[in-house]
């Protein structure tokens, strides 16, 4: 396990020598200690991050040999693929085989991003036909300097991926810090990018406190652009920090998403993808679907196979075999957990299953798949995102009052419909007012569809040809005569 800084191609130790504790979920014992950059580091960083942009050449180089980096990188992720889904096991929690699924999809997103930077090769400069033949005029793409990403902790390496893949696939260069709590994973990638051969300065990773690290980030001058996933609050303040010298700003944030479920669904279908779409890496998912919607037609038969189901989910440590729900990620998200159920219970809702610590198990932050009714519409539980595994069941009468339970959100990122009439499943789909939306299924997730957010949910769109454009600028250049 890795525990200094990699700033410009070295590993070094803080300037003010902190560190932080990796606490093991599974069994709350601290594992290791990892450097805890401040505003110095943040700052070497930075600087590393700038002279790889504008004195060594890396934007300049073609995409084809960018792309030649991006696969090494893939390669090496994949060579180590286990390992490093065992360590993101030991950091957060999550049952192995969606850790090394994790892995393995990280190592596809650098790929897929090499594959684009050999695009932007082949994109001849754009001509723009103009009303005036004297003038001539193109457009071409530039990458947009230094960006910094900010990362959470429930997708530690993948979204390690989803920030950097696209940026240098760009052309620009990074300085990332992932989440306190879940940084081991980040620091095998710049290990891995190492020992591709990376050029120094190219990618840089500052582990450490947001408030103090991250802050550091979104503050500093020299840095072009915010790239960042997680809470609505912190988005807010990347936003106006950003606002003060004009960054580049993606934002990904929360969401509260519905999954409507009409009387025609196969009812064994539906609680499958449900439990899918709530119930994987313990709910700790932004696009989790934690408001299911149920025809009142079939909403009893549904809830009590649902209730059934969630009843047998084998709670463990992720690196047991069998696993299907791991620890929650902290104490404090547990605390927060707990604390929003117990805030359901109060206002009226009825707790079906779950809800407590499984029994038998008395170390980790492990808590029963959740399942509430009765949750009235008005309340903290329905409306705000409880980013644990608690699910909100309800039921519905018409199409159209489900579309409207289903938009009544601030929230936009995702939404899900199952039905086997196709024209009523495409006309609910488009109109839910949100980012991502699934027929007949929740949360697959692929490298080549653009994801992202409506309303509070987030502003741009990562993967695909739109996670490269976050990182793009676009130049005119106009000809007289
Ligand atoms: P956040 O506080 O938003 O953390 C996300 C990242 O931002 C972490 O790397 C964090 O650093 C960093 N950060 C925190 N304060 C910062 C600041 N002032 N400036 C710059 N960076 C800063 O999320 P959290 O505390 O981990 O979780 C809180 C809630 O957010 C969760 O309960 C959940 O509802 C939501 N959440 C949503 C998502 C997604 S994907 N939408 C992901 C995680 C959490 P440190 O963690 O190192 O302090």
């Amino acid at each position: 396990m890795r525990s200094e800084l990699y700033i410009d191609g070295q590993w070094v130790k803080p300037a003010k020598g902190g560190t932080c504790e990796v606490i093991n979920p599974a069994t709350e014992e601290v594992i290791h200690r990892i450097a805890a950059a401040t505003a110095e580091d943040v700052d070497l960083a930075v600087k590393a991050a700038r002279r790889a942009f504008d004195r060594d050449g890396w934007p300049k180089l073609t995409g084809a040999r960018r792309a030649g980096y991006l696969r090494a990188i893939a390669d090496g992720i994949r060579a180590r693929q286990a390992e490093i889904a065992r360590l993101e096991v030991l950091d957060n929690g999550k049952p192995f085989p969606e850790a090394d699924w994790d892995v393995a999809d990280a190592a596809g997103c650098f790929d897929f991003y090499a594959g684009l930077a050999e695009q932007l090769d082949n994109n001849p400069e754009e001509a723009i036909a103009l009303p005036d033949a004297r003038f001539t005029s193109k457009a071409v793409r530039e990458p947009i300097g230094v960006a910094g990403a900010i990362i959470p902790w429930n997708y530690p390496l993948l979204m390690a991926a989803w920030k950097v893949a696209p940026a240098l696939a760009a052309g620009c260069t990074v300085v990332l810090k992932p989440a306190e709590l879940t940084s081991l994973t980040a620091l095998e990638l710049a290990a891995v990018a190492d020992e591709a051969g990376l050029p120094a300065g190219v990618l840089n990773i500052v582990t450490g406190a947001g408030s103090i690290a991250g802050q550091a980030i979104i503050d500093h001058r020299q840095v072009d652009k915010l790239a960042f996933t997680g809470s609505g609050p912190v988005g807010s303040k990347i936003m106006a920090a950003a606002a003060r010298d004009i960054k580049r700003v993606s934002l990904e944030l929360g969401g509260k998403s519905p999954f409507v479920v009409f009387e025609d669904a196969d009812i064994d279908k539906a609680v499958e993808w449900i439990m899918f779409g709530i119930f994987w890496n313990q709910g700790q998912v932004c696009s989790a679907t934690s408001r299911v919607l149920v025809h009142e037609a079939i909403y009893g038969r549904l809830l009590e196979r649902l209730v059934e189901e969630t009843n047998r989910i084998k709670i463990g440590n992720g690196l047991d075999e069998g696993t299907l729900l791991g620890p929650l990620v902290s104490k404090r998200q547990y605390d927060q957990v707990v604390a929003a159920i117990e805030g359901a219970r109060k206002a009226g809702a009825t707790v079906a299953c779950g809800g407590t610590r499984p029994e038998g198990i008395d170390r980790g932050f492990y808590l029963r798949p959740t399942v509430l009714t009765d949750v009235p519409l008005d309340s903290d539980a329905w409306k705000e995102e409880i980013f644990g595994p608690v699910v909100c069941v309800r039921s519905f009468k018409t199409e159209e009052e489900a579309v409207n339970l289903a938009n009544d959100s601030r929230f936009g990122l995702a939404a899900a419909v199952m039905s086997k009439d196709d024209a009523r499943a495409e006309r609910v789909a488009a109109a839910f007012r949100a980012g991502i939306v699934w027929i007949n299924c929740s949360q697959p997730t692929f490298t080549e569809a653009p994801w992202g957010g409506y309303k509070e949910s987030g502003i741009g769109r990562e993967l695909g040809r739109w996670g490269l454009d976050n990182y793009l600028e676009t130049k005119q250049i106009t000809r007289f005569a």
